[in-house]
C-alpha cells in the first residue's frame, strides 16, 4: 500500500478506502539501515536497540564478520518499527537502479550511513528514495575517530570539530542536490553522546511523521478538488436562474436543485451514510464521532429548510430570495455563493473525518 494509492482514494472520494490504506501504511514501518560495508551499520543497530554484540539476535559486527544477509530488529520503544540491517550498499544497490529494481521499494524509511564522507552511490540512493516520496536521514558514524585525530591539534575543540563535520556533510548533500538536513553524528563508543539519543527519538517518531505526511497529502488533494468543483458551481446557478425566470414562485424548485447538488457533492467527498459507516466499521469510532467533527450535514439529511436558511443567511440576499421577482436576477450569484461555501466546508470536513478516523 502506497501513498499514491492513498492519494487516489482521497481524490475519488473513497474515504473509507483512504482510511484503510492509511491504516496499513501506519501499521508498520520498515526502516532500511544501509551503508558501505564496515561503515558501522550493524554496530549502530545494536546501539539503537541496546543489543550487545553477543546477545542472541545481535547482528554480526567487525572487520571480517560483515552482514551478508539482511536481518531485522524490532525497535524497542515502538514495536511497529523494524530496523533492517542490510548488506553493504554496493551489494544492494547499483547507481543506475531505481528502488524497485534494487528490491528496496518495500522499505518505508531509509537511514544511510557514511563513516567518512558521502559518495556518489549514497547520493544516488538518496535521490531514488526521495523520488519515491519516502523518507531518508543520514548518519555520519565513528565521529569518535575524527575527534581522536583532531585532539592532537593545538586549538582542538570538540564542539568546533563536530560542527565542522556537520557543515561539511550538509554542504555535500546540498551540492549533490539532496534536500535533506536530517544528519546525525554518532559514535558507538558513547551511546549517550553526540546525536545517538536524538537519532533514537527521531526513529521513534517516524510513524507520527508518516501520519502528518498523509494528512498533508489529503489536505492538498482535497483543496485541489474543492477548487475544481467550485469552478463548476455556476452551472446549477444558471439552472436556478432559468427556473426563477420561468416561474414566478420558483424558490422550491430552485432549492431542490441546490439540495440535489449538495447531496452529489457530499458523495463526491465521501461524506455520505455508507461511507461513514464503512469508516466507523474499520476504526474504533462511532458514526457519531465522525459526524461530530463535520460542519456540513450528511447527504441524507440535507433538507429544504437547510437550503432556505443558507440562502437567507447570505448577507443581503435573503430579501431577494424571498421576493420572487427580484430573485431571478440574484439566483445565479446566490446559488453559486452558497454552493462554493458548502464545497469549501465539505473539503474541510473530509479532512476532519480522516483525522478523527486515524487518531
Ligand atoms: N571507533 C568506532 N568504531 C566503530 C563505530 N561503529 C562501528 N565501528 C567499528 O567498525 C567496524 C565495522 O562495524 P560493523 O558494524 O560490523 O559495520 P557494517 O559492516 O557496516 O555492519 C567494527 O570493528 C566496529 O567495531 C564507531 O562509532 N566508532
Ligand atoms: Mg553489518
Amino acid at each position: 500500500m502506497s501513498t499514491e494509492e492513498f492519494k487516489a482514494a482521497v481524490k475519488t472520494g473513497d474515504l473509507s478506502k483512504a482510511v484503510s490504506i492509511a491504516k496499513m501504511i501506519l501499521s508498520r514501518c520498515y526502516v532500511a539501515v544501509i551503508g558501505e560495508s564496515g561503515s558501522g551499520v550493524s554496530s549502530l543497530i545494536h546501539a539503537i536497540t541496546d543489543l550487545k554484540n553477543n546477545d542472541e539476535g545481535a547482528a554480526k559486527t567487525g572487520t571480517f564478520q560483515t552482514t551478508r544477509e539482511k536481518e531485522s530488529y524490532v525497535f524497542p520503544s515502538n514495536p511497529r518499527v523494524t530496523l533492517w540491517d542490510l548488506p553493504g550498499i554496493g551489494t544492494c544497490f547499483k547507481e543506475s537502479q531505481n528502488l524497485e529494481k534494487a528490491h528496496l521499494s518495500h522499505y518505508d524509511f531509509f537511514i544511510i550511513i557514511a563513516a567518512e564522507r558521502c559518495t556518489a552511490i549514497h547520493f544516488s540512493l538518496a535521490r531514488e528514495i526521495q523520488k519515491m516520496g519516502k523518507g531518508v536521514c543520514f548518519v555520519r558514524s565513528k565521529v569518535d575517530k575524527d575527534l581522536d585525530n583532531e585532539r592532537k591539534k593545538k586549538d582542538y575543540s570538540e564542539e568546533k570539530t563536530l560542527d565542522q563535520i556537520r557543515k561539511d556533510f550538509n554542504n555535500r548533500l546540498q551540492t549533490a542536490g539532496i534536500d535533506c538536513t536530517d544528519v546525525f553524528l554518532t559514535s558507538i563508543r558513547n551511546h549517550d553522546k553526540y546525536d545517538l539519543p536524538g537519532l533514537k527519538t527521531y526513529i521513534s517518531s517516524i510513524l507520527s511523521r508518516h501520519t502528518e505526511m498523509l494528512f498533508t497529502i489529503s489536505r492538498s488533494v482535497l483543496q485541489e478538488k474543492k477548487k475544481a468543483i467550485q469552478g463548476t458551481t455556476w452551472r446549477p446557478g444558471a439552472l436556478g436562474l432559468g427556473l426563477s425566470v420561468a416561474f414566478i414562485f420558483s424558490k422550491e424548485a430552485t432549492a431542490a436543485i441546490v439540495a440535489d447538488c449538495m447531496r452529489d457533492y457530499c458523495k463526491d467527498f465521501g461524506l455520505h451514510d455508507s461511507s461513514l459507516e464503512a469508516i466507523a466499521n474499520q476504526t474504533r469510532k462511532r458514526i457519531r464521532d465522525l459526524t461530530d467533527v463535520m460542519k456540513t450535514p450528511l447527504a441524507s439529511t440535507i433538507t429544504y429548510a437547510d437550503i432556505k436558511t443558507k440562502m437567507e443567511n447570505r448577507a443581503g440576499s435573503g430579501l431577494y430570495w424571498w421576493l420572487p421577482v427580484f430573485s431571478s436576477g440574484y439566483a445565479l450569484i446566490q446559488i453559486q455563493e452558497v454552493l462554493d461555501a458548502f464545497v469549501a466546508d465539505l473539503a474541510d470536513d473530509a479532512q476532519s473525518v480522516l483525522t478523527e478516523a486515524l487518531q
